[in-house]
C-alpha cells in the first residue's frame, strides 16, 4: 500500500543535556530520507522545521526539571502538526530531535484518532521505558517522561491534557534495558508489559511482537512507532547521548521494521535521539534511514506474508 508521507523536522533539544539532537533533521535529510521512501513508491512531503512557539509561563514541579517551558511549546506545536497532517490523510514522520517530541507528537496523533473514533496504540523501541514524571526524575531530562504523559499519569499539569490516555494493554515497551527505580515502580503500579531484553533474548525478537501487532489488527487499531536510536545496540548505532550496552543487532532491527510493513498498521513514526555531534561519517543516521526503508517496504525478495488479527 502506497503511503502519503509528511516529514515534519523537529529539532528538540531541551529535553535532555547533551547539545546536538537539533542537527537530527538535517542529517536525516542529507542521508537521503525523503529519496529513500520515494523510492518505494510513496508521496512524500517535507514540511520542514518546525519551532517550539512562544514559551508558557510555567512552573516546574520539582528543581531538576529544566526546559519546562520550551517542551511544553513543543508540546503544543508537534501536536497541532501531527494533527494536521493526518487530518489531511498523510502518514507523519517526526524527525527528531530527542525523545520530549513524542510528548506532542503522540498527543496530535492521540487526537486524530479520538476524532476518528479508533483505538490508538504505541510501539516504544528503546532501551529506557521513558516512564518518569516532572516529579519522579532526577536527571531533570524530560526525554524520560513521554510514556508516562501518554499514559495521563499525574504531574504533567504544566502540558495540555493528554487527549484520551492510551491504556496499559495498547502501550508496548520492546527493547528496554535500562529502567529508573522510580520507573520501575510505576510501570508496575499502571500495568503497562515490558518487554525487556531478557523477554527477547528467551522468545526471540518476532514473537512477543507478532503478538502485539494481532491485539492492534483485531480492534481495527491506529499504530504510532517511536523509533529510539539506542534501541540499537551502541556497536551499530553510536550518535546517542544514552546508549545502553546490549541493544538490538543490525539484522533484528530490520526484521522487527519489515514485521511492521507486512502488517500494514503503523499509521506515524518517530525517529528520536539521533545526535549527530556523535556520529560516525553519518553511520547512524545512515541507519536510521535505512529502517524507515525497511518500515516503508523495502525487501531483498517478495514473497507471500502471513497475515494479522
Ligand atoms: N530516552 N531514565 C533516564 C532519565 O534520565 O530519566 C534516561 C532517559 C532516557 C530517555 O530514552 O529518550
Ligand atoms: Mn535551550
Ligand atoms: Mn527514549
Ligand atoms: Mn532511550
Amino acid at each position: 500500500m502506497a503511503h502519503e508521507i509528511t516529514l515534519i523536522g523537529a529539532p528538540v533539544d531541551e529535553g535532555q543535556s547533551r547539545a546536538g539532537c537539533l542537527m537530527g533533521p538535517a542529517a536525516y535529510r542529507v542521508a537521503g530520507i525523503a529519496a529513500a521512501i520515494r523510492e518505494l513508491g510513496h508521496d512524500v512531503e517535507d514540511i520542514g522545521d518546525i519551532g517550539h512557539g512562544p514559551l508558557p509561563e510555567v512552573a516546574a514541579p520539582n528543581p531538576a526539571v529544566h526546559h519546562l517551558a520550551e517542551c511544553v511549546g513543543w508540546t503544543r506545536t508537534l501536536a497541532d502538526a501531527g494533527r494536521a497532517a493526518m487530518d489531511r490523510g498523510r502518514f507523519p514522520i517526526f524527525m527528531g530531535g530527542d525523545h520530549a517530541l513524542s510528548m506532542g507528537s503522540v498527543a496530535g496523533v492521540a487526537a486524530y484518532a479520538a476524532a476518528a473514533g479508533r483505538p490508538l496504540f504505541v510501539l516504544w523501541l528503546d532501551a529506557h521505558s521513558d516512564f518518569h514524571t516532572p516529579l519522579t526524575t532526577t536527571s531533570g531530562n524530560l526525554h524520560g517522561t513521554p510514556v508516562a504523559y501518554l499514559s495521563g499519569l499525574p504531574g504533567f499539569e504544566a502540558f495540555p491534557d493528554f487527549p484520551a490516555p492510551v491504556p496499559p494493554e495498547r502501550v508496548c515497551l520492546y527493547g528496554i534495558r535500562s529502567v529508573d527505580p522510580a520507573e520501575h515502580r510505576a510501570l508496575k503500579a499502571h500495568g503497562i508489559p515490558v518487554n525487556d531484553m531478557r523477554v527477547l533474548d528467551e522468545n526471540g525478537i518476532v514473537a512477543p511482537l507478532r503478538a502485539f501487532l494481532d491485539q492492534v489488527a483485531a480492534q481495527n487499531g491506529m499504530l504510532h512507532v517511536s523509533l529510539d536510536v539506542d534501541f540499537l545496540d551502541p556497536s551499530i548505532a553510536p550518535a546517542v547521548g544514552t546508549t545502553v550496552p546490549g541493544g538490538t543487532t543490525f539484522r533484528e532491527a530490520h526484521l522487527v521494521m519489515e514485521l511492521l510493513h507486512e502488517s500494514g498498521l503503523v499509521t506515524s513514526l518517530d525517529m528520536v535521539e539521533l545526535n549527530p555531534f556523535l556520529d560516525e561519517r553519518g553511520r547512524t543516521a545512515k541507519l536510521m534511514v535505512d529502517l524507515v526503508g525497511s518500515l516503508m517496504g523495502r525487501k531483498v525478495f517478495d514473497r507471500p506474508t502471513r497475515s494479522f488479527g
